[in-house]
């Protein structure tokens, strides 16, 4: 078959390298010059390619509504490919938060568990890179942008977590969002599990028709489920029993709680152990540079979280906190307006300390509710919070800005960040 494959990030990549060792004719084109080196020559795209093809795999990146994916005979995103390549059992988690959390958690929980299992998709790798291990389980973080160009893709399991405005930038209004996120269900048949939160305000608006199981903070009504009873998971209905106590868990919020009982229905369902599923929580830091923990000492604990580049997010890491905060903010500037989150989470911030280029402008705006220092550098500040902070607070890196003003990405911000809080911890002992 001609393939087109468009895009040469890691989907473009993996997906040509496959179809080629699928034995197919393919071209590997993008948009944007220049290419880096390749195995695979790539080419700009041209309408005449589109032509040519016979099918158009796009990347997740690619505007479903692009001119030149019009004159396409077919189109199928990766995923789509992926599963028709993949023999095991699809684990299909979508929702605008948490994916990334929900899906890792599984995916340790399956490994403990001794099972054959893969990860992929969203979080990376793509799933098609799955395919030669070809893994019993294959647990895939699925975006809406990844759902756009499917047809037969079908989870054994799907889940939807939440669904909050998110990439409107893209879909006309939140119902087109929807409409592209709950195809995550879409091809399921009798046998298979559909998992829902009933507790996010909306997904309960949604009426969905074949929904089996959900997890709340209470006892559902559907065919088995999860619930939460005195800080323990419980299961219902086919799955009835006592699952894992989060009393052990080193970190918690309210999105943490949803992403580990979604992950102990999913893991229920495939036969995990309670005692395995409490280990795995026991052990869990966060994701890297997401709301991780990264030191523990003297009652205090140090969180990265340099993924938070927009106050959106800060804002959302203050809501999970649950202690009093020392919080340390700033970067280059993307006009966030920081004010409002000080005002709301005053009583909360002990202090805030700003740093990089957007110091100035967020100084301004946050002393004016809470005790504020502006510090040279990443260790200066990390010196004035460990100042600050006594037992029981956090320390927290939430910036709200990008990092390219001091860093090279916000995985080297949050490294450095961990190394200046690991080298003044162990002067400190
Ligand atoms: N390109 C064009 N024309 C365009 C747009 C892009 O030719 O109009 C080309 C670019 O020049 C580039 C390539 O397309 O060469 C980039 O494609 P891509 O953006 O799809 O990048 P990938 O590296 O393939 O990453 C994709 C996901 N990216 C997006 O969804 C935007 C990655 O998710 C995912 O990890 C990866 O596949 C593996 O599955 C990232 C993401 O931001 C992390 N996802 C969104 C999110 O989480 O909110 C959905």
């Amino acid at each position: 078959m001609r393939i087109l494959v468009w895009g040469t990030g890691s989907t473009g990549i993996s997906t040509a390298r496959e179809m080629k060792r699928q034995g197919h004719e393919v071209r590997l084109v993008d948009e944007i010059m220049p290419f880096k080196d390749m195995d695979i020559p790539v080419k700009p795209i041209e309408p005449s390619d589109i032509d040519w093809a016979e099918l158009v795999i796009p990347s997740p990146g690619i505007p479903r509504h692009h001119p030149l994916l019009l004159r396409a005979k077919k189109i199928a995103s990766e995923i789509e490919i992926a599963s028709r390549l993949l023999h095991g059992k699809i684990i299909g988690v979508t929702g605008t938060n948490g994916k990334t959390t929900t899906v890792t958690l599984i995916h340790s929980i399956l490994n403990a568990s001794g099972l054959d299992v893969g990860l992929g998709g969203n979080i990376s790798p793509p799933l098609i890179s799955l395919v030669g291990a070809d893994p019993e389980i294959v647990v895939a973080e699925v975006s809406s942008f990844q759902l756009e160009w499917i047809e037969e893709f079908r989870p054994f399991i799907a889940v939807c977590l939440n669904l909050s405005p998110d990439h409107l930038d893209r879909y006309k209004d939140m119902e087109e969002y929807t409409s592209q996120k709950m195809k995550i269900f879409q091809n399921q048949c009798t046998d298979d599990i559909a998992v829902i939160n009933d507790d996010d305000p909306y997904l309960k608006e949604i009426k969905l028709a074949n929904v089996t199981a959900g997890f709340a903070p209470f006892k559902g009504t559907r065919t088995s489920g999860a619930y939460l009873k005195d800080g323990d998971i419980y299961f219902y209905g086919e799955i009835e029993g006592k699952g894992p106590s989060l009393k052990h868990a080193r970190i918690r919020s309210k999105g943490l709680v949803e992403d580990m009982m979604a992950s102990a229905l999913v893991t229920r369902f495939l036969g995990a152990s309670t005692e395995v599923m409490e280990e795995v929580f026991r052990r869990f830091r966060g994701i890297r540079h997401r709301f991780e923990l990264i030191a523990e000492m003297g009652g205090i604990r140090f969180i990265d979280d340099s993924k938070a580049t927009n106050v959106g997010a800060v804002e959302k890491a203050l809501e999970d906190i649950g202690s009093r905060v020392v919080l340390i903010l700033g970067g280059k500037d993307k006009g966030g307006d920081f004010s409002s989150i000080a005002q709301r989470f005053a009583p909360l911030i002990k202090k805030a300390i700003v740093m990089g280029e957007a110091r100035p402008r967020i100084a301004k705006e946050v002393s004016r509710f809470v005790d504020t220092y502006m510090a040279e550098g990443m260790e200066d500040a990390v010196v004035q919070a460990i100042e600050t902070a006594s037992t029981g607070d956090t320390v927290l890196l939430s910036p709200g800005c990008s990092s390219f003003d001091m860093f090279r990405n916000y995985e080297h911000r949050g490294d450095i960040f961990a190394k200046c809080v690991r080298d003044r911890l162990t002067k400190k002992n």
